[in-house]
């Protein structure tokens, strides 16, 4: 059975990915918070990964990273500079001296953000971030290349939606991604043996979606979940959208500073 390290493990991802790997991989675990109700065979490692010495301390051993660790909105520089920029360099960085082949990083739909709703795109598409944390996604999208074309790791990089078993408004409608749906990908990154350096897009099968996914398609994936089933219940409540965010596939992220932290890191 393959060793996956989670970073990150503690948030509302690494959470849902937790209960959906179970047995399926052995599950070694990290994150800055403590970890809530360690499972049987799950390794908790607290660790920072703004310092190389943890990241090379959690990356020894493992036949692949699942790095979800980080700041995981937009907000202010120096919490971004620290978690994915010094962060994310870290790990890939650790992951490398330790010879850990399969990388999987979560990158965001906000490294394309200012893509407009009216377009579909695909894996191919120039980058367009959407906020310094879209900017930080897209460096470690700029890492994983790196390492992939120097290195020869093995890059598999999601540009996930919106984590959540269901839509919460019109926006997600496109770009929700059940856990379920979440866990195949991930699988995916981790087991198909063909992958070089491999950009998807993390989301379920949403009729409304803006992505051109073909290439996870082309990778086997088959999402269970389509989010039409809510369009209607969403679209009737006829939420107000700011009219710059509404244009935009990244939403509020193109016009807001900051957007509330769901998982506030505790002070060091
Ligand atoms: C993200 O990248 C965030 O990590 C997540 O919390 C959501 O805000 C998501 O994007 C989104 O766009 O809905």
């Amino acid at each position: 059975m393959k060793t996956v390290l989670i970073t990150g493990a503690s948030g509302d991802v690494g959470t849902h990915l937790r209960r959906e790997l179970a047995g399926r991989y052995k599950l070694k675990l990290s994150d800055l918070r403590p970890l809530a109700d360690k499972a049987k065979g799950e390794v908790f490692a607290k660790a920072d990964i703004s310092r190389m010495a943890d990241a090379l301390r959690i990356t020894k051993g493992v036949d692949a990273i699942v790095h979800l660790g980080g700041y995981s909105v937009e907000g202010p520089w120096e919490g971004i500079l620290q978690a994915n920029i010094i962060g994310c360099y870290n790990m890939f960085e650790a992951a490398r001296r330790n010879g850990v082949k399969r990388f999987l990083f979560a990158t965001s739909n906000h490294a394309v953000g200012f893509y407009p709703r009216k377009q579909k795109i695909d894996h191919r598409v120039y980058i367009k971030p959407d906020g310094r944390y879209g900017v930080s996604k897209v460096f470690g999208e700029a890492l994983g290349s790196l390492y992939s074309d120097k290195y020869g790791m093995e890059v598999f990089l999601m540009r996930i939606g919106n984590v959540n078993a269901r839509p919460i408004d019109k926006r997600r409608l496109s770009i929700v991604f059940t856990p379920r749906d979440l866990a195949q990908l991930v699988s995916i990154g981790i087991d198909h043996p063909k992958i070089r350096f491999e950009i998807v897009y993390g989301v379920s099968g949403n009729k409304r979606s803006w992505y051109d996914n073909s290439n996870a398609y082309r990778l086997g994936y088959e999402p269970q979940d389509d989010s039409e089933s809510y369009a209607k219940e969403i679209l009737e409540r006829n939420e107000k959208e700011h009219p710059v965010g509404a244009l935009y596939q990244g939403g509020a992220f193109t016009h807001v500073e900051s957007v509330p932290n769901p998982a506030p890191l505790p002070k060091k």
